[in-house]
């Protein structure tokens, strides 16, 4: 499995909907996100400057972002550097919005997670800041929460990607109480006695550097592992064509606790996806410069 690199321009938004976000395949976008007012100042040091005090939660320990770059930097060697360090961009880092307008880069849309009715209520998806150091692997291989899409911007330094091709699903050892998770816990040193089947897999590696973009197709497992001192920007995608999926998440995500509230949630899942499709139909832009 080859991962396509595309220049910005090099195909268009039809094309790229067509042949990748419909058929699931992931695709890098080369320099797309330069176009971005922040394109290129988005480095450890303007994060110091602007943000050094602003703090974030990681696995139950809170962090300024100063205290996160010692750490990735390997100024601070007291303590293990942990991974992904993140930040809410709307709640924790507001003021990075405006820098990354357009967010969707004019291949990102139509996403329906931007329309008025999936801006209400809690769908799994969120735009984030990743900051991590040289090593910081992701904790699991995964399909995204919620059946999204997703896409990621590296802002700085250097990531990883592992994928795992489509028709090697029943090669990923889901966990059964969390199936979005492989049990497969060290992709790199795999237990081939706990996971025979994994040693048939055939990952794709490659790694995405500072103003590239990755299209991670829904329902694709895939894991990350940081190079460099690494920022990016990620965020979900949905719209007609993982809407079925994600609407049977929204009830298997709840059905288990109060059933009533879960149809009701579900049943308002279920209107807001058509009023999608019917703006979609009409041509109705949505807007995606809030982060
Ligand atoms: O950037 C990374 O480390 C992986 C991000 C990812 O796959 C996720 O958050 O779902
Ligand atoms: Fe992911």
């Amino acid at each position: 499995m080859e991962i396509r690199r595309v220049a910005d321009g090099e195909i268009t938004h039809k094309e790229f909907y067509n042949e990748y976000w419909k058929k699931g395949i992931p695709l890098v976008f080369k320099d797309c996100s330069k176009k971005w007012k922040a394109s290129g100042t988005f480095t450890p040091e303007y994060f110091r400057k602007n943000f050094g005090d602003r703090k974030t939660v990681v696995n139950g320990t809170s962090y300024t972002m100063n205290e996160v770059l010692d750490l990735v930097e390997g100024k601070d060697t007291s303590r293990p550097v942990p991974y992904p360090c993140k930040y809410h961009v709307r709640g924790q880092l507001p003021e990075l919005g405006g820098h990354m307008d357009p967010l969707d880069l004019g291949y990102a849309r139509p996403n329906w997670l931007e329309s008025r009715w999936f801006r209400v209520g809690n769908w799994g998806n969120a735009t984030e800041l990743f900051v991590g150091g040289p090593g910081g692997q992701f904790p699991y291989i995964h399909i995204d929460y919620y059946h999204l899409s997703a896409w990621i911007n590296q802002l700085y330094g250097e990531k990883e990607f592992t994928v795992y091709p489509r028709e090697q699903m029943h090669l990923m050892y889901p966990d059964p109480k969390d199936p979005w998770k492989s049990l497969v816990n060290d992709p790199e040193n795999p237990d081939y006695d706990r996971f025979p089947l994994f040693k048939e897999v055939t990952p794709y590696k490659f790694t995405i550097k500072a103003g590239e973009s990755l299209y991670v197709p829904f329902g694709l497992w895939h894991t990350a592992r940081s190079l460099t001192v690494s920022m990016s920007v990620a965020y979900d995608l949905m719209n007609a064509e993982n809407f079925p999926l994600f609407l049977r998440d929204v009830w298997d995500f709840r059905k288990g606790g109060n059933k009533v509230k879960a149809a009701a949630i579900t049943g308002y899942a279920a209107v807001a996806g058509t009023l999608c499709r019917v703006e979609d139909m009409l041509g109705v832009q949505r807007s995606s410069a809030r982060a």
